[in-house]
């Protein structure tokens, strides 16, 4: 569970870069889109067809806009048979699966607010009418329910479309042809994923809890690097984190921008070191000194700030506790913080080296070099040949000490295997964390491996017909949740999208890269 409550909270705002976080705003395209077909009862039957369906007490229709989308649904309900002498009263549910439409919305209990299930209900006064929801849903099936009609009149649902939205500028993205089509889809979903998460700022999902999360943010910024290069969105978001902040300096998890901009009072020590990243990352990208400027201090705050909670090279198990790393609740972190420690010194020294000061760079490049030390000595086992955290064995400690280099690739890759086969061993609970799995992977050289691994996470998402890939994700058991119920996951989630960066940079070899037509400039 992660809710925090800090009573009397109020973030520290940066009007200077609040303003430059506005100028960034992006343009969202929109996309006029129609029902392919619908579900009535088993059958699908073709969308042309619907207009002429007459509803009564209890029918239901399930239209299929045969993509996901992110927008505004609008219906035009008519009436067939005498007067209306009743309301009509209807409800439409949103989904991004068909399979959420199956679950039982009544039992959810989980942790968080039942307010994100997309199901609304209407009162038409006045048929024929044209319904169009203000709220804006994440969809490919809507579902129309009449819950109340009189004996006197019928429903029809004359017309049907949705308004798709997002930043996104598919025209940037070079077309890859891959030789494989499991890889193709891959690919082609993962960008579907980052597409519908880039929204007038990178949302995490579009579902829930479409708002800006800064571990959500790296992932996207990276995949965006390959595809859609949204370079003022990824500027919006870093002025956005650095221009609402914890009055101490360091910054929220996460940013909510409605009714205004204002940073949450949740911190995560990892996410606040990612920072770093993100901003080296735009920087080279972009090649926009005004940001690293502007930023640089805020970067750099976030490493001391947690240097201070460091003693003799090792982070204080106790500020462990303040890194997400993954959803588990019996993961020990204290390790694998360790370990995005070292990644996030890594950063600094990157991040001192565009500022063009070799001095703190050395000093970054050092501290990183005793923090892996003081690991090695505390969390690896060389009899065992796996790292432990305070005496538990995860693939997390062996994923995050292999990328930071506490242990060899080599080593790593062995720790990585011994680890897998420990029983009752913590297990990876989101796309996130195999991301992190997938790269140590590829570092200890294992590219079959981390194909494979990709195919069979990624790819069973899209066996079941989704079209983006899911914020949570156990093959074994589809149904699990972080959340405490499945209703709230969301099926479309940012973090999700990386398999696309993965294969476009560690595997040229699985496609064909055509040049992009028009010679467009990234949107600076
Ligand atoms: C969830 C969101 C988000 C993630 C945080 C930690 O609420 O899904 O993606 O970054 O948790």
């Amino acid at each position: 569970m992660l809710v925090s409550i800090i009573p009397g909270f109020v973030p520290q705002n940066d009007p200077e870069l609040l303003e430059k976080a506005k100028a960034s705003r992006p343009k969202l395209n929109k996309m006029q889109l129609a029902p392919l077909r619908y579900l009535s009862g088993d059958t699908w039957e073709a969308a042309e067809g619907l207009k002429e369906k007459e509803l009564g007490l209890g029918d239901q229709v399930t239209l299929d806009f045969g993509r996901h989308a992110v927008g505004h649904v609008s219906l035009d309900f008519g009436i067939r048979g005498s007067h209306q002498d009743a309301p009509l009263w209807v409800r439409l549910e949103m989904a991004e699966r068909l399979e959420e439409l199956e679950e039982r919305w009544d039992t959810y209990r989980g942790w968080i607010s039942p307010s994100w299930l997309q199901r609304e209900e209407y009162h038409l006064d006045s048929l024929p009418c044209t319904l169009s929801p203000e709220r804006r849903f994440a969809f490919r099936y809507v579902r129309i329910t009449v819950l109340g009609v009189s004996r006197k009149f019928r429903v029809t649902v004359n017309k049907a479309e949705a308004i798709a939205q997002s930043a996104a500028d598919w025209d940037r993205v070079p077309e890859r042809r891959f030789f494989e089509k499991d890889l193709q889809r891959i690919y082609d979903a993962s960008l579907m994923t980052l597409s519908e998460c880039t929204q007038d700022v990178m949302e995490d999902g579009p579902k829930r809890d479409r708002r800006l999360w800064l571990g959500d943010l790296k992932l996207q910024a990276e995949t965006s690097y390959i595809s859609f290069q949204s370079l003022s969105v990824i500027r919006r978001c870093l002025y956005l984190f650095a221009g609402s902040r914890f009055p101490d300096g360091r910054l929220s998890a996460n940013v909510f921008t409605d009714p205004e901009i204002a940073g949450d009072d949740t911190y995560l020590m990892d996410y606040a070191l990612f920072f770093l990243d993100v901003l080296c990352d735009y920087v080279e990208h972009a090649g926009d000194r005004e940001a690293l400027n502007d930023l640089h201090e805020t970067a750099l705050f976030q490493m001391e700030y947690v240097l201070e909670r460091c003693q003799n090279g090792l982070i204080s198990p106790e500020s462990a506790g303040d890194f997400f790393i993954d959803w588990s609740d019996d993961l020990d972190k204290w390790a694998a913080a360790q370990g995005i420690v070292i990644l996030a010194l890594n950063a600094a020294e990157r991040l001192c080296g565009l500022l063009g000061d070799t001095e703190r760079a050395g000093d970054c490049r050092k501290k990183a070099e005793e923090f892996r030390r003081a690991a090695r000595a505390e969390f690896y086992d060389p009899e065992k040949g796996l790292c432990l955290s305070r005496g538990q064995v995860s693939l997390h400690t062996q994923v995050f000490l292999t990328l930071s280099g506490v242990m060899t690739p080599e080593e790593g890759i062995l720790a990585i295997r011994k680890a897998e086969e420990v029983p009752g061993s913590p297990g990876m609970m989101t796309p996130y964390m195999h991301h992190y799995y997938l790269l140590a992977l590829l570092m200890a050289g294992e590219k079959d491996a981390a194909l494979h691994h990709m195919r069979l996470y990624w790819g069973s998402m899209l066996e079941g017909g989704a079209d983006t890939f899911f914020e949570a994700w156990d093959p074994e058991d589809p149904t699990s949740s972080p959340y405490g119920g499945s209703q709230v996951n969301s099926y479309c989630h940012a973090w999700s999208c990386t398999p696309a960066r993965i294969l476009v940079e560690y595997y040229p070899e699985q496609y064909l890269e055509m040049p992009v037509e028009k010679t467009q400039e990234a949107d600076t």
